[in-house]
């Protein structure tokens, strides 16, 4: 009786500072403050970056360290042994059109082992591999890793597509809990992470995951690695781009209605802020990134700077529009200015001419995309299907 008292106390609780919270957030455009974002191309000691080798060489060294550092905390790479224990299921919901492996990848560092599933469907009938979309789940989890939540993985469409599709669910790999989260690798693989102030936290414990699973796409004869494809929406949007940002393998990677510290511009403050996040979510960023709550202007870096890490590689950004709690249009900004390194450094054209008020429909260059849909914050069909056409032409 008294843990349901305290489990309702609790509830009553987040509720009312989410409700505090959300009646001191901005959505009026006059008081989004002018924006000074810090320079792509202009180092930490004043060198003008103008090409390839100095961008790859001293720029992108540098943010990426900044983002690691103050945003998100370390990956950690490094383990001694990992095994794949494959477990082929029939009678599944697509068993007509798909086979499904359900993985159980068993990562070992030292002493300690860290098991964690991934549910990978491959479709029958294939001439060649298949090219790989992997869905970071932090949604609700059934055993064969299907969801209830209709477009949220369209595994059938997927499959129809000839692609091969997987997911794993966030559990397996840090709970998407403040009490539990460093209960999966955290404490099984890397405890010394949890003592420092840019140590591994859950966003970039799922990319770590992800890395994982690509680990075992890459050694799947069935599966083409070189076509992958990194999918997160919300709070795994922004895990994907980080996880890209680690990961060079990922060919084309999609942060569906990301918002704070995803895709959206954070010195905004427009919908969700940092202090906001951090206060609700404080298990998902690095200690350092609460230095910045209600202090955006002195980050020395933006989420813009997110998929200029990416670069040359595919990034592709979505919206809703009333997902205003995600900032589409900071979401917009950060990937129009973020173009530029796809532009100027690699050469690739940059479909984001329009302001964003100007946008009338999807716009998709060969690398970069980006669409903003009517409706509510969720990643559908829709997306889904406006996504997909781009990701036919990226190859
Ligand atoms: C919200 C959070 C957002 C977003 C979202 C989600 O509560 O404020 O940053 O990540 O959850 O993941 O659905």
């Amino acid at each position: 009786m008294q843990a349901l008292w305290k489990f309702l106390a609790l509830g009553i609780l987040i509720i009312f500072t989410k409700t505090m919270a959300q009646s001191q957030v901005n959505y009026d455009e006059s008081k989004v403050p002018a924006l000074h974002l810090p320079s792509l191309f202009i180092s930490e000691k004043g060198e003008v970056i103008d090409s390839r080798e100095k961008w790859e060489a001293i720029r992108k060294p540098e943010i990426f360290r900044l983002f690691q550092t103050e945003v998100y905390g370390q990956i950690p790479k490094d383990f001694d042994e990992i095994s794949f224990e494959v477990t082929k299921r029939s009678n599944h919901q697509f068993d007509l059109i798909a086979n499904l492996e359900e993985v159980d990848i068993k990562i070992r560092r030292g002493e300690k082992t860290h098991v964690m599933r991934l549910n990978v469907f491959l479709p029958k009938e294939m001439e060649e591999p298949a090219p790989i979309i992997l869905l970071i789940n932090h949604r609700q989890k059934a055993e064969d890793g299907s969801l209830a939540e209709e477009g949220y993985w369209p595994v059938a469409e997927l499959i129809q597509k000839g692609f091969a599709t997987a997911s794993f669910h966030a559990e397996t790999v840090a709970p998407d809990d403040i009490q539990r989260f460093s209960g999966g690798i955290l404490t099984n693989l890397y405890p010394e992470q949890l003592d420092k102030k840019d140590g591994l936290k859950a966003l970039g414990a799922w990319g770590w995951g992800a890395m994982r699973a690509m680990d075992y796409f890459e050694q799947h004869e069935a599966i083409n690695a070189k076509k992958s494809v990194l999918v997160g929406h919300s709070r795994s949007g922004k895990s994907a781009l980080w996880t890209s940002a680690n990961d060079p393998r990922w060919a084309i990677t999609y942060a569906n209605e990301s918002g704070c510290g995803g895709a959206a511009l954070s010195k905004r403050k427009f919908g969700e802020t940092v202090e906001i996040i951090n206060n609700a979510f404080p298990h998902w960023f690095a200690e350092n990134f609460k230095k910045y709550n209600g202090a955006e202007e002195s980050l020395p870096l933006d989420q813009h700077m997110l998929p200029a890490l990416i670069a040359p590689r595919a990034v592709y950004f979505a919206s809703s529009k009333d997902d205003q709690w995600a900032d589409p249009k900071g979401e917009y900004l950060s990937l129009q200015i973020g173009s530029q390194v796809f532009s100027r450094i690699y050469d690739q054209e940059s479909p984001f001419k329009l302001s964003f008020e100007e946008l009338k429909g999807p716009v998709h260059s060969k690398t970069l995309g980006y669409h903003i849909r009517e409706g509510e914050h969720g990643l559908t069909w829709g997306d889904w299907s406006i996504f997909l056409e781009f990701v036919e032409q990226v190859w």
